[in-house]
């Protein structure tokens, strides 16, 4: 059972971040994250396929089907129906309830493992998918984002283990993102909802105004908690607690 934290304890950087990027430190607490990876550590992962590119990060894909996959031998099919698993369906439940929108609306689940040392390069989101909602587990990783239209300004956040992000609007549809290589494990768990009327396409365009840029080289890391608690020490801290 998830627990929503106390509206007080909320905290984003909503007013400095690029436009459709929110960020929520402390979104889980430790039990849950200890529960969600028990389930999560023990799944069947398999190697990230793009094209005739295997990535080194892990997936396992959860959906409804009836759209078609991202990539890989199927991104010309329509996916075969995952049915969200039920340890998945509290935190869709209360991600969605946090973004306003309703769980059905979330079509998609992306479990991925990042063992030490694996990133995820430069890309945007699938077209067919609207926001993107990212929870993550065990260690810290940093996310940077580039904006389509002036590649050399990069904006990084720390993903806390516990937090959540949320990718839409500007930063999804304008904005492309990566993981450098992590240090400690890290898994994540991304929820999608599908694009409303028709496949989008990512495209250029200037940042805007409000957005807060620096150079490649001076990244501006707005987000603030660092771990260095490993799997095991997560796992060992909570066990046998509630
Ligand atoms: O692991 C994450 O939080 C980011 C995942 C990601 O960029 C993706 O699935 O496209």
């Amino acid at each position: 059972m998830i627990d929503l934290p106390a509206q007080s304890a909320l905290f984003n950087f909503a007013d400095e971040l690029p436009h459709g990027l929110v960020y929520q430190p402390d979104f889980l607490s430790g039990n849950e994250e200890a529960a969600l990876l028990q389930t999560v550590s023990g799944l069947p992962f398999n190697e990230a396929r793009f094209q005739q590119y295997t990535a080194r990060r892990r997936i396992v894909r959860c959906g409804e089907g009836a759209y078609p996959a991202s990539y890989g031998p199927e991104a010309n099919n329509v996916n075969p129906p995952r049915p969200f698993p039920e340890f998945l369906a509290p935190l869709r439940d209360r991600v969605a309830a946090w973004r306003g929108i309703a769980a059905a609306e979330i079509v998609h689940a992306l479990v991925t493992e990042y063992r030490p040392g694996t990133p995820i390069g430069w890309h945007s989101d699938a077209p067919h998918f609207e926001i993107v909602i990212g929870i993550s587990l065990a260690g810290p990783a940093r996310m940077r984002f580039r904006p389509y239209a002036e590649k050399n300004a990069v904006v990084e956040i720390e993903l806390a283990p516990r937090s959540a992000y949320v990718m839409q609007d500007e930063i999804r549809w304008h904005w492309q993102h990566q993981i450098p290589p992590v240090k400690q494990v890290r898994y994540s768990i991304t929820f999608r909802t599908l694009a409303n009327d028709r496949v989008k396409r990512p495209h250029a365009r200037a940042p805007s105004r409000a957005t807060r840029v620096t150079s490649d080289t001076g990244s501006n890391n707005m987000g603030n908690a660092k771990s260095k608690t490993s799997l095991e020490e997560i796992l060992k801290k909570y066990a046998g607690t509630d």
